[in-house]
This record gives structure tokens, sequence and C-alpha cells, in this order.
């Protein structure tokens, strides 16, 4: 029983974590959960369920919205549009590569999903918090 539990918990120590973020929830404009807190080397798996949306990566504060395309760097992503109009669910898969904070949302309707909320954090920090960098996206 001891052993069962010490090789448990030494599970994430070894082996990557895959992180499953669901975009576009009961056709809304979210990606759920919207702060992902992952190591090195983890995946985050994005699932667009619904409409056509991106993945993106952007600034924390300033021109937050629309992310750009390409997103902002170093180590960001883009997905590029992902449309489940015709009920394909396709998936966007990105590689942690540091623990630094990254923001990202949906680049869809020239901003205009992002400024709604559509917007996630990988790793906010204490001084950059998902919930300011929403509030940022919205002012933008
Ligand atoms: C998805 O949205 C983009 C940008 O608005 C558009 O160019 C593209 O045609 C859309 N894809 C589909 C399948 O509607
Ligand atoms: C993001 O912020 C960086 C650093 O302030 C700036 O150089 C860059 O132009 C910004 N990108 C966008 C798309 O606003
Ligand atoms: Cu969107």
């Amino acid at each position: 029983m001891f052993s069962k539990l010490v090789f448990l918990a030494l599970i994430p120590a070894i082996f990557a974590a895959d992180h499953a973020v669901t975009v576009g929830a009961n056709n809304g404009l979210t990606f759920t959960p919207n702060t992902i807190t992952a190591a090195v080397g983890d995946t985050v798996t994005f699932t667009v369920v619904s409409r056509n949306h991106s993945v993106t990566s952007t600034n924390f504060s300033g021109a937050v919205c629309p992310p750009p395309r390409g997103g902002v760097g170093p180590n960001g992503f883009d997905s590029g549009f992902l449309s489940d109009l015709d009920g394909s669910m396709p998936k966007f898969v990105y590689t942690v590569r540091d623990t630094n904070p990254h923001f990202g949302a949906c680049m869809q309707a020239a901003g205009a999903h992002c400024r709604a909320g559509m917007t996630f954090a990988i790793n906010p920090s204490a001084t950059q918090t998902y919930a300011q960098f929403n509030r940022n996206a919205a002012a933008s």
C-alpha cells in the first residue's frame, strides 16, 4: 500500500502531464479552464468544441486584442483558425518550454472574442494575474 502511494506520488515527476482545455464549451466564448499551471515539458491540448476560434499568445497588457498572427513570443503560439462548424472538434497542442507567464486569447472577429473574455493564462504570476490580464483584454 505504502509503496503504491509513493509510486503514484512520483508519477508527475517522471512523466510530463497533459492539460486539457476546452475551447468554446456550451457555444460560449471561453477557454475552460482559463488558468493552467504547467511544468516545462508538459503539454496543453486545446479542443475546439463550437464555432471557429484560435489559440494565440498575446501581450499581458497594452495591445492585447486581437492577438497578432503568429502570436507573441518568446515561446509563443498560434493555432490559426480552428473551426468546429463541421463538428470535427479540431485540436491544438502546445508544449510548455519555460515557466514564464504566457497569456493567450482568440483572434476571431477582429478581437471581439478576446475582449469578451475569450482569454487564458499559462503559469500566471503574482504580478501578472489572469484576472488582470482579462481586464487588460477587455479594455484593449
Ligand atoms: C474561420 O474564421 C476565419 C477568420 O474569420 C475565416 O477566415 C475562416 O474562413 C473561418 N473558417 C470557416 C471554416 O468558416
Ligand atoms: C507586445 O509587447 C511588446 C513589448 O512591449 C511590444 O514590442 C510588441 O509590439 C507588443 N505586440 C503587440 C502585438 O502589441
Ligand atoms: Cu473565438
